[in-house]
């Protein structure tokens, strides 16, 4: 295909590929809509992410009690967001600013501030119609979902084997096994798999067969697990045991990736409930020491500190059974998110994935895509614009094809490969 010979024509079609390219969502907290209240929805969960009801407190009067909070029904606490942090604090946060965002490009009246039709509008719409309605605004081909077997409520849809569409895959998601082995232990046992308290080689073992038949259940894309910022490895704690003996040979014998989600702090404000987890500065030498001692895993990792970006992402060269993935959480802000992908693009080329939404509202992956796609389309016009500067020029085909790359593409290769 011909090159483009001069950089405006070159930049119209980066932006426009952008705009057009179909995203691969590789993780989100989205569920099946068979599943029911699991799958969240509409205006007024939109207005209750856990994200904005952490902004709720920063501006709210000292009256309003967490407690008092949470005793309300959802759309009471839905009603005081809007007028706390949107009507009388404007809508500049990401996740104030997505609200806005989703409402405008669902085509709802967000320019009256009322909430009255638009929650008529909702009230309207059939869930797995608004499913496929959202999925072709955001422009999504499949979305990765979060799968705990280890919450029973997730489990027992799966046991009863609901259905689930194929724009929705699954994630093995493991958590409690590496950060709380007491309470996945009363969970197998629960489920009918021996399993001691403290994990012994009996129990490591049998938790091992407890992964395959999730995995054999589930057929997820990956095995994913979220790590505090305090994760080492290896150490002397039970979760490099778990690794060992249980996660590590799973991944291997199911050749499943394991995405591994590392530096929260955990409940740093219980009171927030999902919204009380912090950030904490993680130790990336353990994702190094993992890719060296394991070269046959394949590793995917973001972290969620900006300060751990630019080493995990030098690590990223150093492995090529490592894939880095996201601007997780609190990277998801443009400023961040942009300093990210530059950085990332001038140390990996396309060879890692630029977002995930993390959407936890269905909703939301409209906004999550649409302001992923301005930050991106602006970094990548610099970046073409560096390449020919530099005297290399580029047609639509490969334009086309590094856009994808980014945003799903390096992914399935990875996942391959
Ligand atoms: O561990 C995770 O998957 C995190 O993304 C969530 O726990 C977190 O609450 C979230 O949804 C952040 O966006
Ligand atoms: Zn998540």
């Amino acid at each position: 295909m011909s090159k483009f010979s001069d950089i405006q024509n070159a930049e119209t079609c980066v932006r426009k590929a952008v705009t057009e390219v179909t995203v691969t969502d590789i993780h989100t907290h989205l569920f099946p809509p068979a599943h029911g209240n699991l799958l969240l929805w509409g205006i007024n969960e939109l207005l209750t992410y856990h994200y904005l009801v952490a902004e709720l407190f920063t501006v709210a009067p000292r009256e309003l009690t967490y407690k008092a909070f949470w005793k309300l029904p959802k759309q009471q606490q839905a009603d005081l967001v809007w007028q706390q942090v949107f009507l009388k604090h404007g809508a500049f946060s990401e996740a104030a600013r997505g609200v806005i965002t989703t409402l405008n490009l669902l085509g709802l009246d967000v320019g009256n501030r009322k909430l009255e039709s638009i929650r008529k509008w909702f009230d309207s719409q059939s869930v797995d119609e608004y499913l496929e309605r959202v999925f072709d605004i955001a422009n999504i081909d499949y979305a990765v979902m979060t799968n705990n077997p280890f919450v029973a409520e997730e489990a027992s849809h799966w046991l009863a084997n609901k259905p689930c569409p194929d724009c929705l895959k699954r994630a093995l998601r493991i958590d409690p096994l590496l950060v709380d082995w007491p309470s996945a232990a009363r969970n197998m046992s629960e489920a009918g798999y021996k399993i001691n308290q403290t994990p012994n080689s009996a129990g490591l073992a049998e938790s091992k067969r407890f992964l395959l038949d999730w995995a054999e259940r589930l057929k997820p894309v990956y095995m994913a697990a979220s790590l505090s910022n305090y994760f080492h490895y290896p150490s002397d704690s039970y979760d490099t045991d778990v690794l060992d003996e249980v996660v590590l040979p799973a991944a291997r014998e199911l050749n499943l990736p394991v995405a591994l989600m590392i530096g929260v702090r955990k409940q740093v404000n219980p009171a927030l409930g999902d919204g009380g987890d912090g950030v904490g500065v993680a130790d990336v030498e353990a994702v190094q020491h993992l890719c060296q001692q394991h070269s046959d895993v394949k590793f995917i990792c973001t972290m969620l500190s900006r300060v751990n970006q630019h080493e995990l992402c030098v690590l990223a060269r150093k492995f090529r059974n490592l894939h880095v993935e996201g601007c997780w959480w609190f990277c998801n802000n443009p400023s961040i998110m942009e300093e990210m992908t530059r950085m990332r693009i001038e140390l990996l080329g396309t060879a890692f994935t630029a977002q995930h939404s993390d959407g936890r509202v269905l909703d939301q992956v409209i906004y999550k895509w649409a302001h992923t796609r301005t930050v991106l389309a602006n970094v990548l016009v610099q970046k073409y614009r560096d390449q020919f500067v530099a005297g290399w020029r580029v047609g639509e085909d490969e334009i086309r094809r590094d856009v994808r790359a980014l945003l799903g593409g390096s992914f399935e290769q990875f996942c391959r490969r």
